[in-house]
């Protein structure tokens, strides 16, 4: 039986992640950070069939310690904290986790066991100020945000590790994936569960920043079966994940209301709130998974209008 440790187990990421590895026959473990509150609510389903091993990625000896534990064949890095608008307010702290938690985790790897395989979860953000569309593994980094830049060192520590320790560390440079999973700040399940609300009557307005920017989104579902080809390869490499397609917040916002019969979305909606909007934006993503629909023989299965509707129809549930 295969062994595979997940950080950031209570992420959204990982939660589909440990449902495709525990179909697969592999034993999860996965790590947290203490918390004074429960946080389990995307992986209570799942939760008697993971092992949740203690492991913060400030703290380098609690991820040696969960890997002496675990004894896992693949680690998959998916804790980070991942809200790109708050990497302004604390651009350190992003930094210690995002950036050096990465480092933190290869130390940890190349000192308890080099063999385990290891998967980092960049991002297109990286990509940020675009130099070329659609961008793909050879596109020029140009992050807009202390996020972004850390990713970017995390991308690089990565390629660092695999080039001076023959670590098998394959990076998944992931455009935007998105679920009736994702966090409430996001910008898609924003809109999902406000339309939801003003649907039933419990809330006003929608509130959001630009309505202009695109984004090549889809659903998380389907991408974590990409982190885990990566690992299977002979050869451990970088990868594009996307959809090949992108559309603006604005298009997102519309589907979002037609999926609850709602044609006039800007009676509810109010737009270029100030509170909403980034000291630097990222205006224009759009992947080629080119390289690895030839690789990996990985495609998105999941379409744009799907993947809305999938996150109304879910947040309209919840919201009754
Ligand atoms: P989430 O924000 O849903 O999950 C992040 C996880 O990281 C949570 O479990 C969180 O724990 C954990 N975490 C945060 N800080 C620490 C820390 N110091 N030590 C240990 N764990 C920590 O992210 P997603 O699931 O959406 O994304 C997974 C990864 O993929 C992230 O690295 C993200 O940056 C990256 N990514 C995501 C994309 C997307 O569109 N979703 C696209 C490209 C990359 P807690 O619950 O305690 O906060
Ligand atoms: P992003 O996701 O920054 O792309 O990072 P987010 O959903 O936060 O923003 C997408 C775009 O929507 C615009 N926007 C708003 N965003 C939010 N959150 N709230 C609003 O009210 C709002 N109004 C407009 C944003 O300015 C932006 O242009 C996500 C994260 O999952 C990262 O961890 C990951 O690396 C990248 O996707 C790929």
């Amino acid at each position: 039986m295969k062994k595979a440790l997940i950080t950031g187990i209570t992420g959204q990421d990982a939660s589909y992640l440990a449902e495709f590895l525990l179909k697969k026959g592999y034993k999860v473990f996965g790590t947290t950070r203490r918390s004074s509150t429960v946080n389990n609510e995307r992986i209570v389903h799942i939760q008697d069939q993971i092992t949740i091993l203690q492991g913060d990625l400030l703290d380098q000896s609690s991820l040696a310690s969960a890997l002496i534990e675990a004894e896992p064949d693949e680690v998959y890095n998916l804790a980070a904290q991942s809200f790109v608008k708050t990497s302004w307010n604390q651009p350190v702290l992003t930094g210690e986790f995002t950036a050096l938690g990465v480092t933190r985790l290869l130390e940890a790897i190349r000192v308890v066991n080099p063999k385990i395989k290891f998967y980092q979860a960049s991002s297109s953000e990286m990509f940020g100020k675009v130099t070329e569309s659609p961008q793909k593994e050879t596109t020029r980094f140009h992050p807009r945000s202390p996020y972004g830049v850390a990713k970017v060192y995390g991308h690089y520590i990565t390629v660092n590790y695999r080039e001076s320790f023959d670590i098998f560390a394959c990076s998944g440079i992931l455009f935007n994936h998105e679920s009736p999973r994702r966090g409430l700040e996001f910008v898609t399940r924003k809109i999902s569960n406000a339309v939801a609300r003003i649907r039933l009557n419990k809330q006003d307005k929608l509130e959001l920043g630009s309505l202009e920017p695109k984004r090549d989104w889809g659903f998380a579902g389907d991408y974590v079966e990409a982190m885990w080809l990566m690992l299977q390869q002979e050869k451990p490499d970088d990868y594009v994940i996307a959809t090949g397609e992108n559309h603006s917040v604005k298009e997102f916002v519309e589907l979002a209301f037609k999926v609850v019969g709602i044609d006039d979305w800007r009676k509810y909606t109010v737009w270029d709130k100030k509170e909403h909007m980034r000291p630097a934006e990222v205006d224009y993503l759009i992947g080629d998974y080119g390289k690895a629909k030839r690789v990996l023989g990985w495609t998105p299965k999941t379409s744009f209008k799907t993947l809305v509707e999938m996150m109304v129809k879910a947040d309209l549930e919840r919201e009754k």
